[in-house]
């Protein structure tokens, strides 16, 4: 099902003397020389992807409660992501995942994509579970494996990986590994770190010219006691060990608890090798919650470091910007509305900071204005912005309603059925 225009524009008459309201209102509170329209074009421009795994109900590993309605086909999958761009404009791309997603026929995924105006954005390789028709197992590592045979299994299929994205328009794979041990003295690390890279290598010369190699960290989960990959600094080693088109992968779950994430940021993008994000939220580990929703604030100075980044010629302005989240109490595509207006509402609120002011602050070592400066953007209620760049884009105003009054999971339930399972682990 669509969202259809002619919906939107109804719901949008009704909200919209009130939205106005609120605009100008906004507009009065903030200070004159904020050019409002760069801001609002800005955020119109801003497309975040959808990941094809998040459209289903998450799971723990005690269980997994099923909505209804689920997109059991790669088809449905991108309906799904069409109907959040329906009503957002912000998510007109899908992020797959292979083998969870196989294009069996690219020509036709791609056109029926292009009908509903989605676009293919970065491919996800996994070798963290084992497949049926697979010779050797992943049980004991794949990329970093003590045997020849089974990484190149692993790199064979990173490569296949890439030539579905080939196929479908896509410019960049994302590589995360449960790489790792679970005891000490499991394996050698520095034989594990050569095999990585040594793979990871193998991958990018598969590349094509005009993608990118986007490297995921994470400190532990699967496994416990070590990660090949464990943190930002070993996956942007590896990346400059495979050339410059790799970059590391910034997932905001896959730190230990209290790390000073928008610090990586800046140092990446300093180094040219930010590569892409995974928006999620999280309390405790990789809790994969809806975006903004427990740390809003440190969301805000990840974006501060981001705008920062982006107002220079660095590569920080060719980002992979995708929502990673999955849980298993909410609606998936209600969910991730929310995210998607998190990041909007966190990047609006960076634009609002005057760099002038917070750079001359830093460089006087006037550390209560420089915090002033971030909290008064911060406070700041940005939604009319948001709201107004939707519906210049042709979206909803507020989509999350919508999607409620017209009663979207209930229909793709008669669609799909109530016991459809959307594919995953
Ligand atoms: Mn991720």
């Amino acid at each position: 099902m669509r969202i259809e225009k002619a919906s939107i524009k109804e719901s949008n008459d009704h909200k919209l003397a009130s939205h106005n309201e609120q605009l100008s209102f906004l507009k009065q509170q903030l200070q004159p020389e904020i050019d409002l329209e760069t801001i609002i074009s800005l955020l119109q421009d801003f497309q975040i992807a959808i990941p094809s795994w998040a459209l289903g109900a998450g799971g723990t590993r005690f269980g997994r409660y099923s909505i209804g309605g689920e997109p059991s086909s790669l088809d449905e999958k991108i309906c799904d992501v069409a109907i959040i761009n329906d009503l957002t404009k912000s998510t007109a791309s899908i992020s797959l995942h292979i083998p969870w997603d196989v294009p069996e026929d690219s020509v036709a995924v791609k056109e029926f994509a292009a009908s509903l105006e989605i676009t293919f954005d970065a491919v996800n390789s996994n070798t963290f579970q084992d497949q049926p028709e697979q010779e050797y197992s992943y049980k004991f590592g794949s990329l970093s494996h003590i045997k020849k045979k089974v990484r190149n299994q692993a790199i064979d299929h990173n490569i296949q990986v890439i030539e579905y994205g080939k196929a479908l328009g896509s410019k960049s794979i994302t590589v995360w590994l449960a790489d790792g041990t679970s005891f000490p003295g499991q394996s050698n690390f520095r034989t594990s770190m050569k095999n990585t890279q040594s793979s990871l290598k193998e991958i990018y010369n598969a590349l094509p010219e005009d993608w990118k190699m986007l490297i995921e960290y994470k400190p532990y989960e699967p496994n416990f006691y070590s990660m090949v990959i464990p943190d930002w600094g070993t996956s942007s080693m590896l990346a400059e060990g495979c050339g410059e088109n790799a970059f590391t992968l910034v997932d905001l779950g896959h730190h230990l608890p209290n790390t000073n994430i928008e610090q990586i940021v800046a140092v990446l993008i300093l180094k040219e090798k930010l590569g892409g994000f995974h928006f999620n939220d999280s309390k405790y580990g990789d809790d994969d919650l809806t975006t903004g929703s427990v740390k809003p604030y440190q969301l805000f100075l990840i974006f501060n470091e981001l705008v920062m980044g982006m107002s220079n010629d660095s590569s920080a302005n060719d980002l992979a910007w995708m929502i990673d989240a999955s849980h298993n109490i909410k609606d998936p595509l209600e969910d991730l509305m929310q995210s998607v207006e998190a990041i909007q509402v966190a990047y609006t609120q960076a634009l609002l900071i005057d760099r002038n002011m917070l750079s001359q602050a830093q460089n006087e070592n006037d550390v209560v204005v420089c915090q002033e400066l971030l909290q008064n953007a911060f406070g700041t209620d940005v939604r009319p912005l948001v709201r107004e760049a939707r519906i210049r884009n042709g979206g909803s105003i507020d989509p999350l309603s919508i999607f409620r009054e017209m009663n979207v999971r209930e229909k793709l339930i008669e669609e799909r059925g109530k016991s459809s399972r959307a594919t995953g682990l």
